[in-house]
């Protein structure tokens, strides 16, 4: 072995930005290990970004492209004929077709990326074509609705760093990692957020690590998130704790709001939530009495029945109690990596976009932010029409294990004329693509930290720089450079988030990073002098008085129609429904893996062999079973097998089990050597949001069966 050497950088694997220094040999990684000098992750890494030189150097990293023969088998190809392939392929495709019939998927990682994060979007873009879907729509866009139909405060919003009370809700950071400001060494940084008054309220059908640090926990019924927090706002405003001046001159529809509330008494809602009205109660004065801090949802809530009724009442509470950074208040973080904008202290009203842009030709669902939505895109693909959607480009993702319905995805994706995955490992997509261009990995490509959110995420003004660390496998390139190679090769232009790529002479991948930051408020040479990442000296910002009379809007009809639905089901915690269907499947993140990824590392192998299904122990004995016992989960839309676990942690009524596991629909179903995936459960056409298409991935009805009992 050559001389080692040290390298810092930072893992980017998910939003915990984790500080890293690297050792370095013969140009491959050889140990990794937590920067105590990164001044927000302290030497924090988790079992992951530990082990992500297995993922660089590993036998499940694609060094070649390859192309699927027609007996489905993938053999290398030199790098050049496969572009040359893809693009004649392509070019007939949009000749024929037109460029609508081009989609794109970027999925979770590109996001952590910087230029992979871009990369698609702009392309297709570029191409004519508005067929652009992301994990997004299968994660949180019910945050996006919400936004569209309440507004948005122009200043942000206060980070948890400076409050006295913070809610989380169906979120989970200690293990997802993944909470704006929770994000970066969660558990030292709760803890010493505690250690200084912070109250936490934690709403989560399982007791989890993120609930053992809770000043008060609220084991919700799962799939009742809406009645919780319309109890929470009945609380709020029957005790009148909102903020009552905030409201005055930035709330519209408050009256509606209360009568749309009025049902929602905390003793009906304790007894369908299934939650103690004293905690009910308590909760809603302890958030209330700030003053300062936030309800925070994760997937909890925005995977549940529902979801965008539930996600716009947490966001309510944030509005009526008005937590949001006021004219005069210092900004926290008023970005180092980005340009500089005004902060006002305003309501940027709803605007409903999903009405205004191109709709699908699926149900009519309509374009957020940019992007198609994800619950369509296997209609898209299966439309009769000539145009429908024909081939597809993957950025670092795998739908064909990622989307609620995998049985539909994955007859859709072999419908494709083309599908081609950009990815550096091997995954479920791999297997159905027509060809796979290898992607390059963290550490083998320059990047900032979590670009598109930096002043939300980082309380701070932090940044960091990190170059590529080793060189990547010869016969890859970078995400966004695949694409130009197709755009140059059909003689298309590639705006690249804007800025017009040479189709002569690309630049380095150095040279684009430095021209998504022009502007940015610390040179990114300067940024780049502190490889451990620093806090920098920008100039102080203050919220600006607003300029604008602009309202929240709180309960418009259609949400107020939504909730006057629930109401009326009742107030019941069990119903017919749960005599067939007596148990609910919650999402449930682990630490050993992100979605589909990492799960056949040899190190995280060892730790977790599959995906149980995790069991209240009670409610395992109840129904007769004992923890390993291989079961039949079935839902109203599927059945998939799995090997029981025991969890006290896992209230009752609930059974947790993570996602990324099980394979192909057609592979041998393994329980215990390979899990199952929960996304064969899931009925993405018909229980779905109407807005974004979004499928009830959390709280599915369900139940157990024994191994091989007939329906
Ligand atoms: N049942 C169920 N289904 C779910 C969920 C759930 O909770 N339950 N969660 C949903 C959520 S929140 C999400 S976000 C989606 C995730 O859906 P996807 O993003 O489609 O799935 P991942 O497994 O995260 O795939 C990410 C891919 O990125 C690749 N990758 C890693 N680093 C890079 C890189 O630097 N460049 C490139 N090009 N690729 C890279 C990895 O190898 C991997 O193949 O799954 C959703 N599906
Ligand atoms: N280690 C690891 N980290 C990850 C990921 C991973 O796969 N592994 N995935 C990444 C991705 S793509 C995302 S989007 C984020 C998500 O980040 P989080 O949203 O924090 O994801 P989870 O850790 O699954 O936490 C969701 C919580 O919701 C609870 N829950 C389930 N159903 C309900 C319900 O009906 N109501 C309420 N109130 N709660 C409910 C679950 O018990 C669980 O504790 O995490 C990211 N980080
Ligand atoms: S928490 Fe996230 S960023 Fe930190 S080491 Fe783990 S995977 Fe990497
Ligand atoms: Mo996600």
């Amino acid at each position: 072995m050559g001389e080692t050497r040290t390298a810092h950088s930072f893992c980017r694997i998910c939003s915990g930005s984790c500080g890293v220094v690297l050792d370095v040999a013969d140009d491959r990684i050889v140990g990794i290990r937590g920067d105590k000098a990164h001044p927000l992750t302290r030497g924090y890494a988790c079992i992951k970004g530990l082990q992500a030189a297995d993922m660089l150097h590993g036998p499940d990293r694609l060094s070649q492209p390859l192309r699927r023969g027609p007996d489905g088998r993938h053999v290398p190809i030199l790098l050049d004929e496969a572009l040359d392939e893809i693009a004649e392929r392509l070019g007939t495709i949009i000749d024929r077709f037109g460029p609508r019939a081009v989609a794109g998927w970027r999925g979770t990682n590109p996001w952590f990326q910087t230029l992979s994060h871009y990369a698609l979007p702009g392309w297709l873009a570029s191409l004519g074509s508005d067929q652009f879907y992301s994990s997004m729509t299968i994660d949180q866009s019910a945050k996006w609705v919400a936004m569209e139909r309440i507004g948005v405060w122009a200043a942000g919003r206060q980070f948890v760093t400076e409050s006295d009370v913070w809610m989380l809700v169906g979120n989970n950071p200690l293990v997802s990692v993944s909470a704006g400001a929770l994000s970066f060494n969660p558990q030292k940084t709760l803890r010493d957020l505690k250690a200084r008054g912070l109250k936490l309220i934690v709403i989560d059908p399982r007791r989890t690590q993120t609930a053992e640090m809770a000043d008060l926990h609220l084991a919700v019924r799962p799939g009742e998130d809406v009645t919780l927090a319309a109890g929470l706002l009945h609380a709020v405003l029957a005790e009148g704790l909102e903020d009552r001046e905030f409201c005055d001159t930035f709330v519209a529809g408050l009256d509606a709001l209360r009568a749309a509330v009025a049902p929602f008494t905390p003793a009906a809602v304790a007894e369908r939530a299934d939650v103690p009205q004293e905690d009910i109660l308590a909760a809603a004065r302890l958030f209330a009495a700030g003053p300062k801090g936030c309800v925070q949802t994760g997937t909890g809530p925005d995977m549940g029945p529902r979801s965008n009724l539930a996600e716009h009442l947490y966001e309510c509470l944030n509005v009526i109690c008005g937590r949001f950074p006021r004219a005069g208040d210092r900004v926290g973080n008023p970005g180092v990596m980005s340009r500089p904008f005004p902060r006002r202290a305003q309501v940027a009203p709803p605007r409903r976009r999903w009405q205004q842009g191109r709709p699908s030709r699926v149900r009519g669902i309509g374009p957020l932010q940019g992007e198609m939505m994800a619950g369509t895109l296997a209609e898209e693909i299966m439309a009769p029409d000539e145009d429908r959607v024909r081939a597809l480009f993957v950025v670092g993702g795998n739908p064909a294990s990622s989307m609620p319905d995998q049985q539909r995805m994955v007859e859709a994706l072999r419908e494709l004329d083309l599908l081609v995955l950009i990815d550096p490992a091997w995954n479920e997509t791999a297997r159905l693509a027509d060809f796979v261009l290898p992607g390059r990995l963290l550490y083998e490509v320059p990047a900032v930290p979590l670009l598109n959110v930096e002043p939300y995420f980082f309380p701070i003004p932090f940044a960091q720089y990190t170059p590529a660390v080793v060189p990547a496998p010869p016969e890859t390139r970078d995400d966004w450079r695949y694409l130009w190679e197709l755009s140059r090769r059909i003689g298309r232009p590639y705006s690249f988030n804007g800025i017009a790529l040479d189709m002569e002479a690309p630049p380095t991948s150095e040279a684009l990073l430095a021209r998504l930051l022009e502007g940015a408020q610390v040179p990114l040479e300067e940024i780049a002098r502190h490889p451990s990442g620093g806090v920098f000296e920008v100039p102080e910002q203050f919220v600006e008085p607003s300029t604008r009379e602009t309202r929240f809007e709180v309960m418009p009809a259609d949400v107020a129609a939504e909730l006057g639905t629930v109401a009326q089901e009742g107030w019941a915690r069990t119903s017919a429904v749960d005599a067939a269907w007596p148990f609910r499947l919650i999402v449930h993140r682990v630490r050993e893996t992100y979605n589909g990824q990492y799960r056949d590392l040899p190190a995280i192998r060892k730790r977790l062999q599959t995906n149980r299904a995790w069991c209240h122990p009670d409610d395992l004995a109840a129904a007769g079973f004992a923890p390993d016992d291989l079961v039949d989960i079935v839902s109203a839309f599927g059945r998939i097998p799995a090997v029981l676990g025991e969890d006290a942690s896992v209230r009752r009524g609930a059974i947790a089990m993570t996602h990324g596991f099980g394979g192909l629909p057609d592979d041998p179903q393994d329980a215990q050597a390979r899990g199952a995936n929960p996304n064969r459960l899931i009925d993405a056409a018909r229980d779905c949001e109407p807005i974004n298409a979004m499928p009830r991935m959390s709280a599915i009805p369900i139940r157990i069966e024994p191994k091989g009992q007939a329906r």
